[in-house]
């Protein structure tokens, strides 16, 4: 039997990638911060928390890392932590830039120390390319990173193939764009449309606001990215893929059609600020511009080109972006009346 450590298991992905590996006959260790164990409702969702063994994790803490790694020696080590949201890590650069990217220095160094044999898999990311000019983007794109976030992945990202390079060790990194699901945090922007519209539905309030809709993202399932991160590993050489659909869509769009996944007809009006959304119905305002939600800088236009995870993995999203705005909204409309019952 393997064992696959999971750090960041408490996370969307973490709970979609545990499902995927104890299904494929792991044993898997999921680690957690002591103060984030009131997080693991997503694992129970999953109900895979009594076939998940929880350690102590925390990755601002180096001593802990190196405690974990040479205990446990795990054939395979995801590395799923991070603070991970995009917004934050303007107001909490030094955290981001700690937790995000020096710790997996620390991961990468206790592993080379204490359990060589182990393969490590890096969560690292689309938005390393920010402001990059090549559309869509590849492997081979020069990265330009356009927040703190953005900057500390890809320090990671770089010492994950620079100890793959001098140790010739098993560090590969999943160039992930962005992937969403029923289980997506609530600050991301997915998941906060999909829940108000749900919420507006049942009228447990009358509208939100979000920041930029014109920004353009590449967005997938997270369960079928978790398939790919497990693939990374088990290829025979260690190397890294990015792994997207290939289509963008603006938050706009996505807005759109998740109204109308809830069966409601929304109208624009206004510009910049001053732009709203109203029910074709009723003409109530369901959404505002709050300038709150607009970042000091932003990245305009992610698309991926996935050809190498194809070609050399056999990976290939199976969600559509319909296919997920249906599955979001279907999930919070459940959710909202869940609450009401
Ligand atoms: P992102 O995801 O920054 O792409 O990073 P997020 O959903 O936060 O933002 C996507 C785009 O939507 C715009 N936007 C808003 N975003 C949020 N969160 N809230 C709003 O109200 C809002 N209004 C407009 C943003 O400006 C942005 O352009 C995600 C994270 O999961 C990262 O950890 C991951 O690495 C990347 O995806 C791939």
């Amino acid at each position: 039997m393997k064992t696959a450590f999971v750090s960041g298991i408490t996370g969307q992905d973490g709970g979609y990638l545990a499902k995927l590996l104890l299904e494929k006959g792991y044993k898997v260790i999921g680690g957690v911060r002591r103060t984030s164990t009131d997080s693991l409702e997503r694992l129970r969702a999953h109900q895979v928390i009594d076939k998940v063994e929880f350690v102590n994790f925390d990755v601002l803490e180096q001593s802990n890392i190196s405690k974990v790694i040479r205990d446990i020696q795990p054939d395979e080590f995801y590395n799923l932590a991070a603070q991970s949201f995009v917004g934050s890590s303007f107001e909490q650069t030094i955290y981001t830039s700690t937790a995000t990217g020096l710790s997996v220095a620390y991961i990468l160094d206790a592993i080379k120390s204490y359990s060589p044999h182990t393969k490590f898999y890096q969560a690292s990311t689309s938005e390393m390319f920010g402001g990059s000019k090549d559309v869509p983007q590849g492997e081979q794109t020069s990265f330009y990173p356009k927040s703190p976030y953005g900057v500390a992945k890809l320090y990671a990202h770089w010492m994950t193939i620079n100890y793959r390079e001098s140790y010739n060790m098993f560090a590969c990194s999943g160039i992930l764009f962005n992937h969403e699901s029923p289980m997506r945090g609530k600050q991301f922007v997915t998941r906060k449309v999909t829940h108000a519209i749900a919420e507006i539905k049942y009228g447990l309030r009358k509208n939100f606001a979000l920041g930029n809709l014109y920004a353009k993202r590449d967005w997938g399932f997270a369960g079928d990215y978790v398939e790919g991160m497990w693939r990374i590993l088990n290829h025979k050489t260690a190397d890294d893929y990015v792994l997207a659909t290939g289509e963008t869509h603006s938050i706009k769009e996505f807005v759109d059609l998740a109204f109308k996944a809830a069966d409601m007809e929304i109208r624009w009006e206004g510009t910049g600020i001053d732009e709203k959304a109203f029910l074709k119905k009723s003409d109530q305002m369901v959404l505002s511009i709050d300038p709150q939600f607009y970042r000091p800088a932003e990245v305009d236009l992610l698309i991926g080109n996935a050809t190498k995870a194809q070609q050399i993995l056999g990976w290939k999203p199976k969600v559509t972006f319909s296919g997920l705005i249906e599955m979001m909204v279907q999930a919070d409309l459940e959710d909202v009346k869940r609450q009401l019952r």
